[in-house]
């Protein structure tokens, strides 16, 4: 039975790949760090299968990393484990650097020293891009990233994601570790993290939606830029990508996005267009603190490699990603099972 290690696996993306890799047969240690309150809401489903390990950890310490791999002797090791709020990075620099370059390092080096090397997949990130991109037309009026577009960072997250991206390539080229980058561009889901803007946008929704049928205070949404553009996938498909790398004869790097790039206010239009709604400006505000330092204005990825080597391509459509996570929003929860908590308990490597 193939055995997997996903870091970051109580996260939106890490929830998902534990499903995947499941239903494939593997056996997935699922690494969380120690959390003074419970954390394993998006492994509803995962919990409840028997091949599934929960397994304290954190990447920030190598000791931990060494023993566990040492150990499990893994196939695959997927890190998706980040500081992943490109806006709390400029809060929290260090700390951010600590978890998303460091923390590639010690994974990087711990799987170095093994005689039998796990397959090495990290999380990169099109925030890497920063302002870059490329144009085929001379209007540039369908600009695009995608593998051969020049890094130009704008945030202490991207900074260090791009650390942590050209370290991979370093070990996969100067020791032959099976190391595979995915640049992934946003992709989103109902377990998305609250504090981004799609999920942020959805959640508003359906509170406003219950006040409007209830008849109670009448909220108000605080938002930043609204004229930021981004391409947007549906999670579930995106990390199908990631195991399809590690499956590959040789490992490479690969963009993963839809093609297709929104604006923020795109978004917020459709979500309120979900509800019937189709004059947003009553229900939101625009709060300057919401701003970021330094902004990624354009990102629309081309994944034609992808398609060609992989033979992944999106499917959820940017409306119905919307609808996706509004309707879920609207209806509450994670449809959250208490008597499958047993299989939340922590092994103790
Ligand atoms: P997420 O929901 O924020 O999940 C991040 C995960 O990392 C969580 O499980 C978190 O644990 C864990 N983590 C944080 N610090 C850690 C540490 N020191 N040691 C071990 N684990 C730690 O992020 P996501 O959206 O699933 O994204 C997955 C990865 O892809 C991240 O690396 C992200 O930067 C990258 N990425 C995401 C996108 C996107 O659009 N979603 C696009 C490109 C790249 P807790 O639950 O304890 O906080
Ligand atoms: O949803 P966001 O916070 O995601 P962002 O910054 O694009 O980063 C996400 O995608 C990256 C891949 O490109 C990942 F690597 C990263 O880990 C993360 O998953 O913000 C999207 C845009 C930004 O331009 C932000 O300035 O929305 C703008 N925005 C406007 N108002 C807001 C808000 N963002 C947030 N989080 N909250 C607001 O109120």
């Amino acid at each position: 039975m193939k055995r997997a290690i996903i870091y970051g696996v109580t996260g939106q993306d890490g929830s998902y790949l534990s499903e995947f890799l499941l239903n494939k047969g593997y056996k997935v240690y699922g690494v969380t760090r120690r959390s003074s309150i419970d954390n394993t809401a998006r492994l509803h489903i995962s919990l409840t299968n028997k091949r599934f390990k929960l397994v304290q950890g954190d990447v920030t310490d190598l000791p931990s990393i060494y023993r566990l791999l040492n150990n499990v002797q893994p196939h695959e090791v997927y890190n998706l484990a980040a500081q992943s709020h490109v806006g709390t990075s400029f809060e929290q620099p260090t700390n951010t650097w600590n978890v998303v370059a460091q923390g590639c390092m010690n994974i990087l080096e711990t799987i170095r020293s093994m005689s039998k090397r796990p397959r090495f997949y990290q999380a990169s990130s099109s925030e890497m891009f920063g302002d870059s991109f490329e144009c085929d037309d001379s209007d540039c009026l369908e600009a695009y990233q995608d593998e051969y577009t020049v890094f130009n960072p704008q945030s202490p997250y991207a900074v260090a994601k791009l650390a942590a991206h050209q370290a991979t390539t370093l070990y996969r080229d100067s020791y032959g570790i099976f190391a595979c980058s995915g640049i992934l561009f946003n992709h989103e889901s109902e377990r998305r993290g609250e504090n981004f803007v799609t999920r942020k946008v959805t959640k508003y929704i359906a509170k406003l939606h219950q006040a409007l049928d209830e008849g109670g205070d009448i909220p108000i949404l605080s938002l930043g830029n609204l004229n930021v553009e981004r391409d947007w996938g549906y999670a579930p498909e995106y990390v199908e990508a990631m195991w399809l790398m590690l499956q590959q004869e040789n490992p490479d790097d690969f963009v993963i996005s839809t093609g297709e790039t929104w604006t923020i206010e795109d978004f917020v239009i459709e979500a309120f267009r979900c509800i019937d709604i189709y004059e947003y400006k009553d229900y939101v505000k625009i709060d300057e603190k919401l701003r970021r330092p330094s902004e990624v204005y354009y990102l629309r990825g081309k994944s034609d490699k992808a398609k060609e080597l992989l033979g992944w391509s999106p499917k959820v459509s940017f409306e119905q990603l919307v609808k996706i996570m509004v309707d879920h929003d609207i209806q509450g929860g994670y449809g959250y099972v208490e008597d499958q908590l047993s299989y939340g308990e922590v092994w103790n490597n």
